[in-house]
């Protein structure tokens, strides 16, 4: 079986071509980083590995893409920029795309990815994974994660480990054809688990993997213990997450990533990914454990790191390493489907919620207002949100704010989360509201949000927050509340200052 018999197989029950969603199929996949990695194909072909291997999805770092059946030539766009023809990047999308193309169709094909592009953080692994999501979609396949899993396989191997959040394995399988050869998620969970993404280059590496791949396996004479390495390794790294042990965790997983690269720079000539500032960082990494911080760090195909560390100890690597990009792989993942609307709030479609703040897509949201009286003056409860809030982290906003689930009406939404995020439930009523959009600060997202603004009272004198999603609460009289805004805008969300104008005129009338 070639690529395309393992396609026209897969989606023999699909219809395929039949059904095209007119506004485009648009999905988003995470990167995902190897824990103990893929290196050696059996078959170049299909991207049938030699060993299974084991990865981690990277929370919110991976990419969206928007596919559409359009014009009469193939457009492809990387986050903004249009895509020559006669580039490599180009050339294998198209190559993967003439696998599912109805005669005469052209795409458009727009990819958003917040990894650096070809420098060993899988970018290819997201790209392809969305990819393949985005033309589920456009065809209203119905595939299951398993299909998924093959067709990503088909554009770059470690795309198929992309379809899944979470810890996944990819299953190496033995078929010729590679019909077993998919990634599943496992069960594990470790909330407290934190990747450092540490960008030493984005330059362009100077070999791609699949080309290292190849020429490591048939050169190298050390390629022949590689297979051994990772069964033990699996063994090993599944037993650490049964056991939430760190220390073997980030032993196998680092000892991995060294094996795996002396394998490779056993091949000749040499493949060496690694520059003087990568073996800077390693050394300081084991100076900092040596010191009895337990960091870890592995490594792909390219010179940059990926620290891994626990939550207790983020204070401590961020200290030594400052510029080091946090992912929370377990964090926020919650609600994760938004409601997409057009500027009268008319639903237009639903959006993976992180999608959605990477395109900027106007969605439907909701903040929360609680108010009490105090000597004869308003205040509100303000909330100062979680460190570990994939945005607006530490700034203090109103009482609440979300997006409700597809379905949910504003209020029960609303009330729902207050209860979620503030531990108390009180009813709500709509008193108005407005659109805005913004780069939030930090994090390279937008929110571009039609905000509903809900007022409810509440005289409790302790608020039960939760500590996952809020660190600290306090009152405030609205006046001075307005002040603040203008002495300190740094400290507040950027929603804030329009949900409290909105207040003031509407509900209030000062
Ligand atoms: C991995 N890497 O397991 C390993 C570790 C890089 C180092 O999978 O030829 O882009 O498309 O199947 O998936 C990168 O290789 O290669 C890779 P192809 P891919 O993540």
């Amino acid at each position: 079986m070639g690529k395309i018999d393992v396609v026209k197989h897969i989606l023999r029950n699909a219809n395929h071509g039949q059904f095209v969603n007119g506004s485009g199929g648009f999905a988003w996949a995470p990167s995902n980083v190897a824990l103990c990695k893929y290196w050696g194909k059996r078959d170049s072909e299909l991207n049938l590995p030699v060993t299974s291997s084991l990865s981690i999805s990277l929370g919110n770092k991976g990419s969206f893409t928007k596919v559409k059946q359009e014009g009469d030539v193939d457009r492809y766009i990387l986050n903004g920029a249009i895509v020559g023809p006669e580039t490599n990047f180009a050339k294998r999308l198209k190559i993967f795309l003439d696998l599912f193309r109805p005669f005469g169709v052209h795409y458009f094909i727009d990819i958003n990815s917040n990894v650096p592009i070809a420098a060993g953080f899988a970018s290819s692994a997201c790209g392809f994974a969305s990819l393949v999501l985005a033309l589920n979609k456009l065809y209203d396949w119905n595939l299951d994660k398993k299909d998924l899993s093959i067709l990503a396989r088909l554009g770059s191997g470690s795309a198929c480990r992309s379809i899944f959040e979470g810890f996944v394995e990819w299953q190496c399988g033995d078929d010729f054809n590679g019909m077993d050869s998919y990634a599943v998620k496992l069960d594990y969970i470790w909330p407290e688990l934190r990747i450092g993404m540490l960008v030493i280059s984005t330059q362009e590496k100077s070999i791609s993997s699949r080309d290292a791949m190849w020429h490591t396996v048939n050169t190298s004479p050390l390629y022949p213990s590689w297979p051994k390495q990772v069964a033990e390794d699996l063994i090993h790294l599944k037993a650490a997450l049964e056991d939430k042990d760190f220390s073997l965790f980030g032993e196998v997983a680092e000892n991995n990533a060294i094996a795996m690269h002396i394998v490779m720079q056993a091949a000749q000539p040499a493949v060496v990914y690694s520059l003087p500032e990568t073996m800077e960082a390693i050394a300081k990494v084991q100076k900092m454990r040596a010191e009895g911080v337990p960091v870890f760090f592995t490594q792909d195909a390219g010179p940059n790191l990926q620290l891994l560390f626990l939550g207790q100890h983020e204070a401590a690597v961020l200290r030594s390493f400052p510029e080091l990009e946090l992912v929370l792989p377990f964090a926020d993942s919650k609600v994760k489907q938004i409601v997409l609307v057009d500027e009268n709030d008319v639903e237009i479609g639903v959006s993976e919620k992180l999608a959605a703040h990477i395109q900027g897509r106007l969605h439907r949201a909701f903040s929360v207002i609680i108010l009490r009286e105090r000597d004869g003056k308003v205040e509100t409860l303000l909330q100062q949100r979680s460190a570990i809030k994939y945005h607006s982290a530490n700034l203090w906003s109103n009482a609440c704010c979300g997006h409700p689930m597809p379905g949910e009406s504003i209020v029960t939404a609303a009330e729902r989360r207050l209860r979620e995020e503030m531990g108390f439930g009180v009813s709500l009523k709509e008193i108005g509201d407005f659109t805005y959009r913004a780069k939030l600060i930090n994090v390279d997202l937008i929110e571009n949000e039609f905000d509903h603004v809900l007022v409810g009272f509440s005289d409790l004198e302790e608020i039960p927050f939760s500590i996952s999603e809020v660190q600290d609460y306090r009152w405030i009289e609205v006046s001075e509340l307005q002040q603040e805004l203008k002495d300190y805008p740094e400290k507040y969300t950027v929603w804030l200052p329009p949900v409290v104008d909105l207040l003031v005129r509407k509900y209030l009338q000062l």
